[in-house]
């Protein structure tokens, strides 16, 4: 019996590191140990796993899923109550957004937090093709930045056309396990090339005609980094149905309104129309930002279908 660290899942194979950085192909057979969490995936990248190697075909087969530290989920549709597994044991996650080409929502961005957030699982945003943007794209960025930084969000600008761009992002990566989400085109996958060119990771031009990523990237993937650590990078997604929370806790994931919140009338107010509600009357006076507050209200409302 051996211990790894699974670098990629396709759902049936499974590339697994072990010993002195040896990568083997492994599979499952029979049944795992069964989870309470009815995931898609029941191995995921970033799983510690325990295997057994068969000699003669070169291949391991795991035979069980050691406890998670953690891990991000989303809903495999939004009909289904079954989750799908991303990443697992994180130290810490980016999630990249643009504002043009493709132009990321307000809605996404807060769907990823929270759930990073439910996991306590350390957030970063970068904002990334700094290099495009128009006088007004600035400002809209600069919006963004005020808003996340604000509620202690820490946002890093890049352009992956600059080469210097790294010099902030590599010593945040340093020794840890990373893991970077964001819509499809936004330059995941660029920017682990940058780092480690002998990646040599498939990348396209998002598509001229819907300005959109073409989903490039189909399966996550851990990358050993060459400054130590390692960085997950994900197949874009089209957004987060929020995965396993329930409907009057959501707000306690939206740090700036579960502060505030402390100071309603009712100790299980929504925050929806409640009277002496000071979640809404900080949102007339401007403390808590109106977007966050509508992103607030449409994962209420459960309105999941344009998220996935
Ligand atoms: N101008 C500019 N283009 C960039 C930048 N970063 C990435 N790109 C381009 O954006 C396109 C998409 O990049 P990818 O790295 O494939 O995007 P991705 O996020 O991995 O996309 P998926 O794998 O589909 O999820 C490529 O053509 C990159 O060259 C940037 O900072 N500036
Ligand atoms: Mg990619
Ligand atoms: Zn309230």
């Amino acid at each position: 019996m051996e211990k790894g660290l699974v670098l990629k899942s396709t759902g049936s194979h499974y590339k697994v590191l072990y010993g002195e950085g040896i990568i083997l192909n492994c599979s499952v057979k029979g049944k795992l140990k069964i989870r309470e969490l009815k995931t898609t995936n029941p191995v995921a990248v970033g799983d510690n796993v325990l295997f057994d190697i068969d000699k003669k075909t070169n291949s391991g087969i795991i035979t069980e899923v050691l406890a998670r530290r953690n891990y991000i989920l989303r809903k495999a549709s939004n009909l289904s109550r079954q989750y799908q597994i991303i990443a697992s044991n994180i130290d810490q996650a980016f999630l990249m957004i643009t504002i043009i080409l493709p132009e990321t929502q307000v809605e996404f961005i807060d769907r990823f937090l929270i759930t990073a957030e439910a996991y306590r699982i350390p957030a970063t945003i970068i904002i990334n093709k700094t290099d495009l943007y128009s006088d007004a794209e600035v400002e809209k960025m600069e919006y963004l930045e005020s808003v996340y930084s604000k509620i202690g969000y820490d946002c890093i600008k890049l352009s992956l056309k600059d080469k210097n761009s790294l010099d902030t992002i590599i010593p945040l990566m340093k020794n840890r396990i990373n893991l970077i989400s964001g819509n499809s085109g936004v330059g995941k996958t660029t920017l682990l090339n940058l780092i480690d060119p002998e990646l040599n990771l498939k990348t396209a031009e998002i598509s001229d005609y819907h300005k959109q990523g073409k989903h490039i990237t189909t399966f996550p993937e851990m990358h050993k980094m060459p400054f130590g650590g390692f960085v997950i990078d994900t197949p874009g997604i089209r957004g987060f149905g929020v995965a396993d929370m329930e409907r009057n806790e959501i707000y306690h994931f939206f740090r700036e309104i579960f502060k505030v919140s402390k100071n309603c009338r009712f100790t299980n107010c929504l925050h929806l129309d409640e009277p002496g509600c000071a979640v809404r009357s900080a949102v007339e006076h401007g403390e808590i930002d109106f977007l966050r507050y509508r992103s607030y209200l449409n994962i209420m409302e459960g309105d999941d279908r344009k998220y996935r």
